[in-house]
């Protein structure tokens, strides 16, 4: 194990305990720096954005912050839900002032992996009605170049029909391999909350990812990738020691 702030612990839980810091004060900090009353939040999906849901919920309390929230996932709803926050959506509020999500790595030039909790489609409409999106992340995901801290492989959306001819397209044209996303118990695939099905495309080089983007939105069959390029207004990073960076 190692030593820090005087106690024994063992490196996973460590690790564990440093990283769910981490994310806590990015997610503060996002909150913090761009949220303002009379404003309309997209609220992402995942774990790190629970810790921005509470801190929404904790300013509302205290400045009695009015502000309205747009789900992006059947997971960001019930968050919304149980912190007692305005529920809205973009019936209502197709122009949101900010939405903050979480992400699965982050490269120099901001471009995102998104989509390891399936949520991708919708977090990318909830981002683009956004004036600001703004991402929260621990240091884990801070990367050089997408691939390296993230295995996963890019999340694609598809249709549940067109899996397969979706699957051969993108191995012939970019390489690699794709993935069934299967459920845990591997019964059977995931649904997403659009009732479709997900492809892990498991990269294996460095790509154009404007283009590959543009290319695998085009193929028949594709509702969304987890590739977010050019729309991060700005990441905030909780790092190992404690404070927090943005980029
Ligand atoms: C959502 O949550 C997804 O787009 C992304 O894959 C995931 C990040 O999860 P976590 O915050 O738990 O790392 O934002």
């Amino acid at each position: 194990g190692n030593y820090s702030s005087g106690h024994v612990c063992f490196r996973r839980s460590c690790s564990g305990a440093m990283a769910e810091e981490a994310k806590k004060r990015a997610a503060y900090a996002a909150v913090d720096n761009h949220v303002q009353d009379s404003h309309v939040v997209g609220v992402g999906s995942g774990s790190t954005i629970v810790y921005a849901v509470d801190r929404l919920a904790e300013r509302v309390r205290q400045e009695k912050l009015k502000i309205v929230c747009v789900p992006t996932s059947f997971q960001a709803r019930q968050l919304i839900l149980k912190h007692g926050l305005p529920l809205s959506d973009l019936d209502r509020h197709p122009e949101l002032d900010v939405a903050i999500d979480g992400a699965d790595e982050v490269d120099s030039s901001l471009t995102l992996i998104k989509g390891g909790g399936g949520c991708l489609a919708q977090e990318k409409i909830v981002a683009d009605c956004a004036k600001h999106f703004i991402v929260i992340a621990d240091y884990r995901k801070d990367s050089k170049c997408l691939g390296q801290q993230w295995k996963k492989g890019v999340p694609i959306e598809v249709i549940p029909m067109a899996y397969v001819p979706v699957s051969r397209v993108i191995t012939r044209r970019f390489g690699g391999e794709t993935v069934l996303r299967m459920g845990i118990n591997k019964a059977g695939p995931v649904v997403t909350d659009n009732s479709n099905f997900i492809l892990d495309w498991k990269f294996e080089s460095v790509h154009n990812w404007k283009e590959v983007n543009m290319a695998i939105k085009m193929i028949p069959g594709v509702v969304e990738t987890g590739l977010f390029v050019g729309m991060a207004e700005r990441v905030y990073f909780g790092m190992q020691d404690g404070t927090v960076t943005f980029r």
